[in-house]
C-alpha cells in the first residue's frame, strides 16, 4: 500500500510512520507536513534513510500544492494527522487552528475525490465529545455521545468530524473516523503535560499544574493509537466511527506525582496555577466497539508507557532540549507568566 500520513513530521503522527515502516515492509509511506512549530524533521532521520519514505513538505489547506502532491503518488489510502494539537494555544489565537483541522480536511477530503483515492482517515479525538463529571465514574464516551465541544481546538475537531461525515453521505467518498483519548510516549511535544512535566523536572524546576489538578485524563501508549489506526484503515468498516482508549483515567496531580517519584524528584516541585479556560473535567473512552468488531487492544500498561517514556526523554535529551532552547522559551513565559507561576523562572 501507498499510504499518504499527513503530519508525520509530529508527535502521534512520526509513531504513525515508524509503526508502518517497520511493521509492512511491501508499504510505503508519504509523508505531508508543513512543518509547524510542532513538527521536526529530526524526529523523522531514521525515516529519511528509508527508500520506502518520501517528504512532501506542504500545508494541507494549500489546495494547489496538495493536488500536485496527489497528482504525483498513487495513493491507497490518506491518514490525516496533521492539525493545530494544543488546547491552550487555540484559547490564544483560534483562526489557526479553523483553517489547518477544518479547511486543511477538506483540501484533503476534495484532492481524494479528484484523484479517486480509495480510502480516507481522519484522526480525531475523545475531546468531541465534551466532558463528564468528576462524580460520575460509571458514564464513558461512546461512539453515540453527542458532540459537546469546549474549547476552539475540539470545535475544531469536531468540525472536521462533521465534514466528513457529509463527504461520505454527499460525495460518496470512503472514510472512517477514529476518535482517542490522551496520548504519551517518545516525540511529544514538551508543550503537553507529561512531557512538560518530565522535561521540567529533570532542570528541577516548577511544575505547573491547572486548577485543583484534578482533572482526569485517560492515558493511552502512542504505539496503542497506531495499532488501532492501522487496524481500521485496513479491516474498519466505511463510514464509520471508531473510539481509542485503554481505559487507563488518571487524575493530573496523581500523574504529576507519578513522574517526580520515577525520577527522583520532590513533590515540592509542583505548583498549582490559574486553570485553563474552559478546562474539561474528564475525559473517559468506551472502547468496545473497536475490541468486539476489530479485536484490538492496548499492549502497553501504564505503569510500563510511563516508564518507557521517562527513559525515552532521558535518552534523547538533545531532541527535547532543541526544542526548549528555541522559541519555546518565549511560548512559556507568555503561556504561564499570568498564571502566577513564570516570575519564578
Ligand atoms: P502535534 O502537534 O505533535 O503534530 C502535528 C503535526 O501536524 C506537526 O508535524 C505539524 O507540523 C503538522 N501540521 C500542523 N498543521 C499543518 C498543516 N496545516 N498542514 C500540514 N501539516 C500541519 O500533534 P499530535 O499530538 O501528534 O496530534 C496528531 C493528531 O492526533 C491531531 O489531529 C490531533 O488532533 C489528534 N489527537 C491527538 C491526541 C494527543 O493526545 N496528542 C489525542 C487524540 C487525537
Ligand atoms: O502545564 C500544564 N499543566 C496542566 O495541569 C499543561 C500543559 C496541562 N495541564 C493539564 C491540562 C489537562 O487537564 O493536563 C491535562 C493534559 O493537558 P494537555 O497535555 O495539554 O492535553 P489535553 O488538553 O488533555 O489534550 C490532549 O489530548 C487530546 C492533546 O493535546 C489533544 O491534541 C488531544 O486531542
Amino acid at each position: 500500500m501507498n499510504i499518504l500520513v499527513t503530519g508525520g513530521a509530529g508527535f502521534i503522527g512520526a509513531n504513525f510512520v515508524y509503526y508502518i515502516l517497520d511493521n509492512y515492509s511491501d508499504d510505503n509511506v508519504i509523508c505531508v507536513d508543513a512543518l509547524t512549530y510542532a513538527g521536526n524533521m529530526e524526529t523523522l532521520s531514521r525515516a529519511m534513510e528509508d527508500k520506502r519514505f518520501t517528504f512532501e513538505k506542504a500545508d494541507i489547506s494549500d489546495r494547489e500544492a496538495i493536488y500536485k502532491i496527489f497528482g504525483r503518488h498513487d495513493i491507497d489510502v490518506v491518514v490525516n494527522f496533521a492539525a493545530e494539537s494544543h488546547v491552550d494555544r487555540s484559547i490564544e489565537n483560534p483562526e489557526l487552528f479553523l483553517r489547518s483541522n477544518i479547511l486543511g480536511t477538506q483540501v484533503l477530503m476534495d484532492a481524494c475525490l479528484k484523484f479517486n483515492v480509495p480510502r480516507y482517515h481522519q484522526v480525531s479525538t475523545d475531546e468531541v465529545y465534551g466532558d463528564l463529571p468528576l462524580d460520575r465514574p460509571d458514564l464513558f464516551f461512546t461512539e453515540e455521545t453527542p458532540i459537546h465541544t469546549s474549547s476552539p481546538y475540539s470545535a475544531s475537531k469536531a468540525s472536521a468530524d462533521l465534514l466528513v461525515q457529509a463527504y461520505h453521505r454527499t460525495y460518496g467518498l470512503p472514510v472512517t473516523i477514529s476518535r482517542c483519548s490522551n496520548n504519551y510516549g517518545p516525540y511529544h511535544f514538551p508543550e503537553k503535560m507529561i512531557p512538560l512535566m518530565i522535561t521540567r523536572a529533570l532542570a528541577d524546576e516548577s511544575l505547573p499544574v491547572y486548577g485543583t489538578g484534578e482533572n482526569v485524563r485517560d492515558w493511552l501508549y502512542v504505539e496503542d493509537h497506531c495499532s488501532a489506526i492501522d487496524l481500521i484503515i485496513r479491516k474498519g468498516r466505511i463510514g464509520e466511527v471508531y473510539n481509542i482508549g485503554g481505559h487507563n483515567e488518571r487524575a493530573n496531580i496523581d500523574v504529576v506525582k507519578i513522574i517526580l517519584r520515577e525520577l527522583g524528584k520532590p513533590e515540592s516541585l509542583i505548583t498549582y496555577v490559574t486553570d485553563r479556560k474552559g478546562h474539561d473535567l474528564r475525559y473517559a473512552i468506551d472502547p468496545t466497539k473497536i475490541h468486539s468488531e476489530l479485536g484490538w487492544l492496548p499492549a502497553t500498561k501504564f505503569e510500563d508507557g510511563i516508564k518507557k517514556t521517562i527513559k525515552w526523554y532521558l535518552d534523547n535529551r538533545s531532541w527535547w532540549e532543541n526544542i526548549i532552547s528555541g522559541e519555546y522559551a518565549d511560548y512559556y513565559k507568555r503561556m504561564y507568566e499570568n498564571r502566577g507561576e513564570a516570575k519564578k523562572q
